[in-house]
């Protein structure tokens, strides 16, 4: 299958030279098997320790990838400028090589896994020539936990490391859990650019061709010509959701885009939430709201991922598998998300933010626009120079990478091995129009078919066309790795399990903090405010608030939320209330066109909501 001749391995680069702490002899032998590919000049075992941290730094510095920022203004932090070929998830380059293409569906792109196979070794045959070959032990979830997965990735990348470091448990560490035979994630990582003897690299090594590939039947990645994001920090959307989500399908588990928080009421009652939400619609803000009405309270636990298992008693238990976070920063800013922002102060690793003259970041919607920056292209910025040509300081997809342990609303669960119950489940799409503030599931199925037809329109964290509706089932479109209708089952099979069982199910949530006015703006003021709404489905669970039946679910009404200390107005409130019955003709077109698609396999619970929901509507 391997058509490229392999090279004999350097002697410096055989499996031998691996440090004593490292025992696994699989692992070993792999590690050669992808140096012979690859032919690295070097092997660097990453042993996760602040000193190996600073130093890479120091390197990516001394390269020019890194910027040390002014460390009287942002002390330990950096800022990188990534090529402008390469500023987020590439999607159409990702694939699910499973054995039948029925297997991936119709949601994601196949290829034959031999085949596949096949065309990566011949792109990986050189590709890290001139480069160290890093190989970074990390652990998704609590070290040792019994929902964790280990995962090694190899990669010529010293900003994936870095960053590898703030975004999972990475290091040594992972080596005694794994122990001599223990099981692990392969993850295989290039940049695409081979140095040829004597040859300058560039700030931000990528390749025009790019390839994400998962092997879902036998858990690998391999990732070729991006250094960017969710492309090359393998541990987040392909483990802990990719692979994750088929991991969690053959095991009778739940691997899902989405935050967790902690909410407490001044009464000091605490639930757990899970809530989806597409790339870039505000997860992170979610994750560390505080609220606008008094006596209450809002941790975080997860800001992007969760990993959902029913615990001892039946409960649906989740964990945060990652250490960090990977935040869009454009429109961050003090009122926006306090708790961020503080967050932010120091060890940061920002990229495609502007520099600031005096050596600290900004970006749009952070704080007044600085007379002077260089943008995240390396070029002058003014406010004028914005205006005239369009050019934004930093790009609308620029991230921060940030422990998450720096989080002043840190849940003190957020650690926890056992993970926290949850609640309720929310699922939110950007929606200028159509969909209502918030919708109440009648119940579990019904639920699922809203979190299955959900719609959103695109963001700038993925290449493509941005601002059209698509739908993006439980946020999961570009996340899931096998068959959209076999995830659907899965939901519905696992529901029912449990109901089976006398477990109370979470309640299921449908939520729209975007839609707008004849001019474009937001109605909904969001953010803290958002509190209102979480308030209500609260006191829902709790069997305490009321609520409108209609079509598709139960809705507040506007004596139903609590306006204190908020001028919002009851037109106002109808305005993102108000079902608009065409519109939802035309949405049902929309739902069907998805069902049309996903038909191989979808669930006739499903299909039968769909009906019950098109009768009601003729009504
Ligand atoms: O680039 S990432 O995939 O990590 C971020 C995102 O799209 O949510
Ligand atoms: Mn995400």
């Amino acid at each position: 299958m391997n058509a490229v001749p392999k090279t004999p391995v350097p002697k410096q680069l055989s499996a031998v030279d691996a440090p004593d702490w490292v025992r696994h002899e699989r692992l070993k032998a792999w590690v050669a098997e992808v140096a012979a590919l690859a032919q690295p000049d070097r092997i660097e075992w990453c042993d996760g320790s602040q000193e190996e941290y600073d130093r890479l730094c120091e390197l990516m510095v001394q390269a020019g990838t890194l910027r040390r920022l002014n460390p009287a203004k942002r002390p330990n932090s950096y800022l990188a400028w990534s090529d402008p070929s390469d500023v987020a998830r590439v999607e159409d380059r990702t694939f699910i090589c499973s054995e039948r293409k029925e297997d991936a569906g119709p949601t994601n792109n196949w290829v034959d896994p031999a085949e596949m196979r096949s065309t990566l070794n011949g792109l990986f045959a050189g590709s890290m020539r001139g480069r160290t070959m890093y190989v970074i032990p990390f652990s998704m979830g609590p070290l040792g936990s019994p929902i964790a997965q280990i995962g090694v990735e190899l990669s010529d990348s010293p900003y994936v490391v870095a960053n590898m470091r703030i975004m999972t448990r990475m290091g040594r560490k992972v080596y005694d859990v794994l122990g001599a035979d223990g099981v692990f994630v392969p993850c295989v990582h290039t940049v695409g650019k081979p140095l040829a003897q004597g040859e300058a690299d560039v700030i931000w090594p990528c390749n025009d061709t790019k390839y994400i590939v998962h092997y879902p039947e036998t858990r690998e990645i391999w990732s070729f010509g991006s250094g960017y994001g969710g492309n090359a920090l393998l541990g987040k959307k392909c483990l802990a959701l990719r692979i994750a989500s088929k991991m969690g399908r053959d095991q009778g588990w739940l691997a899902e885009h989405m935050l967790i928080l902690g909410v407490t009421s001044p009464e000091g009652k605490k639930m757990h939430v899970g809530a989806a939400f597409p790339s870039a619609c505000g997860k992170t803000n979610f994750a560390m709201l505080i609220p606008s009405l008094p006596g209450w309270k809002v941790t975080t636990i997860g800001d992007d991922i969760a990993w959902i298992k029913p615990g001892p008693d039946g409960k649906l238990r989740a964990i945060n598998p990652e250490a960090g976070y990977f935040g869009v920063a454009p429109g961050t800013n003090e009122k926006t998300n306090f708790n961020c922002m503080a967050t932010l102060r120091e060890n940061v690793i920002f990229t495609n933010v502007a520099l600031t003259d005096d050596g600290d970041i900004w970006w749009e919607g952070m704080s007044e626009a600085p007379a002077h920056c260089i943008d995240w292209q390396g070029k002058d910025w003014t406010p004028e120079i914005g205006k005239t040509t369009g050019r934004k300081a930093a790009h609308p997809n620029a991230r921060f990478t940030v422990a998450a342990d720096q989080n002043p609303a840190i849940d003190a669960e957020w650690d926890n091995p056992a993970g926290v119950t949850i609640d309720a489940f929310v699922f939110g799409g950007r929606r200028s129009t159509t969909v209502p503030l918030v919708t109440e599931a009648r119940n579990w199925v019904e639920g699922v078919y809203m979190a299955a037809t959900m719609g959103s329109e695109t963001t700038a964290a993925a290449t493509g066309k941005q601002g059209v509706v698509r739908r993006d089932p439980f946020a999961m479109l570009p996340f899931c790795g096998y068959n959209m209708s076999d995830y659907f089952s899965h939901w519905l099979q696992l529901g029912a399990k449990l109901e089976a069982a006398g477990v109370r199910l979470p309640a299921i949530f449908c939520v729209n903090w975007f839609r707008t006015d004849e001019n474009g703006k937001f109605v909904w003021p969001g953010f803290g405010e958002n509190m209102r709404v979480l308030k209500w489905m609260l006191e829902r669970i709790d069997g305490k608030a009321q609520g409108v039946d209609h079509i598709f679910g139960v809705t507040p009404s506007y004596e139903d939320l609590s306006w204190e200390g908020l001028n919002f107005t009851r037109e106002q409130f109808d305005r993102i209330t108000a079902i608009d019955t065409q519109a939802w003709k035309e949405e049902l077109r929309l739902h069907d066109e998805l069902f049309d698609l996903l038909k191989q396999g979808l669930p006739n619970e499903l299909v039968e909501v769909k009906q019950r929901l098109s009768k009601r509507l003729q009504g």
